[in-house]
């Protein structure tokens, strides 16, 4: 074993996961907690679900709360998703329960990795495969070639194909903004704080905004113009569940069959 062994399995390693993810069953852009639900939920029924994630790391906004402090909280509806992942919290008041962030956040990563979702992290969503009225795909790059100026690198994107994109990106909910970019929706953009509405409003709300696109979490939010509900996860959880439990309704249903 010397140097290069280590570099071939890396490549090998590599060309094998790629080789597997130009083609899904789901692709959920953004790896936050309700991206990391949706996909969990998705592969436990033994379809194909890729994950890409801007970042090095997963986990989005869920590894810290509020005001940089670790503690991330929850309501009582989201309790038994919390249960099924083994995530450990304390209740803190009337149907209000806490969490530690890292802790919550890397056994959900955890739970999602082992139902074998495949993760591209650094790697960014920068345009939708569209065909007959439906988007089909994702358009990728590396995050570091996305986030160089045009004049140094002009290294274009590749695209992925998939039956359903989940747009799982949070306030930015970049793939509904893709949308609108190109007059196939419209967007409000988030409201001012007010729990209650929203945390229920998200989750009513979670669905197919055009045909092959789901949106969940914040950028349902984003989407309807819903009241933020600040460093609160329940209605993440429940939006990515949702979210995944369309997902698998379309897959099966007999007229996805037929598009
Ligand atoms: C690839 C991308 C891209 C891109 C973004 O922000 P998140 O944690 O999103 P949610 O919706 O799962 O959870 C929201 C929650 O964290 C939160 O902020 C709350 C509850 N706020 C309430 C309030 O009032 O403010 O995760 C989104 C993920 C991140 O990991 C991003 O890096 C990733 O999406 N992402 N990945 N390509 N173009 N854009």
């Amino acid at each position: 074993m010397s140097e290069k062994d280590i570099s071939l399995s890396i490549v090998k390693d590599f060309y094998e996961k790629f080789c597997k993810v130009v083609e899904n069953d789901v692709v959920v852009v953004g790896g936050g907690p309700s991206g990391l639900i949706a996909a969990r939920e998705i592969a436990k029924d033994g379809l194909k679900v890729l994950i890409i994630e801007r970042n090095n790391y997963l986990g989005g906004g869920f590894w810290i709360g509020g005001y940089l402090m670790n503690g991330v909280t929850f309501r009582e509806q989201a309790k038994d998703i919390l249960d099924e992942i083994g995530i450990p919290y304390k209740k803190v008041g009337d149907g209000l329960f806490i969490t530690d962030g890292p802790v919550a956040c890397s056994r959900l990563i955890y739970s999602t990795c082992e139902k074998k979702v495949t993760i591209l992290n650094m790697t960014n969503f920068e345009d939708i495969i569209l065909k007959d009225g439906r988007v089909r795909g994702v358009v990728v790059n590396w995050t570091p070639v996305s986030g160089l100026p045009r004049e140094i690198t002009c290294v274009d994107p590749i695209g992925i194909e998939t039956k359903i994109v989940i747009d799982a990106t949070g306030h930015d909910a970049i793939v509904a903004r893709n949308l609108e970019k190109r007059g196939l929706i419209e967007m409000k953009g988030f409201g001012p704080m007010n729990v209650e509405e929203s945390e229920y409003l998200v989750v009513e709300m979670t669905g197919e905004i055009y045909p092959g696109v789901i949106v969940c979490g914040m950028a349902v939010s984003t989407v309807y113009g819903l009241p933020r509900m600040g460093p609160t996860f329940g209605s993440m959880f429940l939006s990515g569940k949702k979210a995944g439990k369309i997902a698998k309704d379309i897959i099966f249903s007999k007229e996805f069959i037929k598009i």
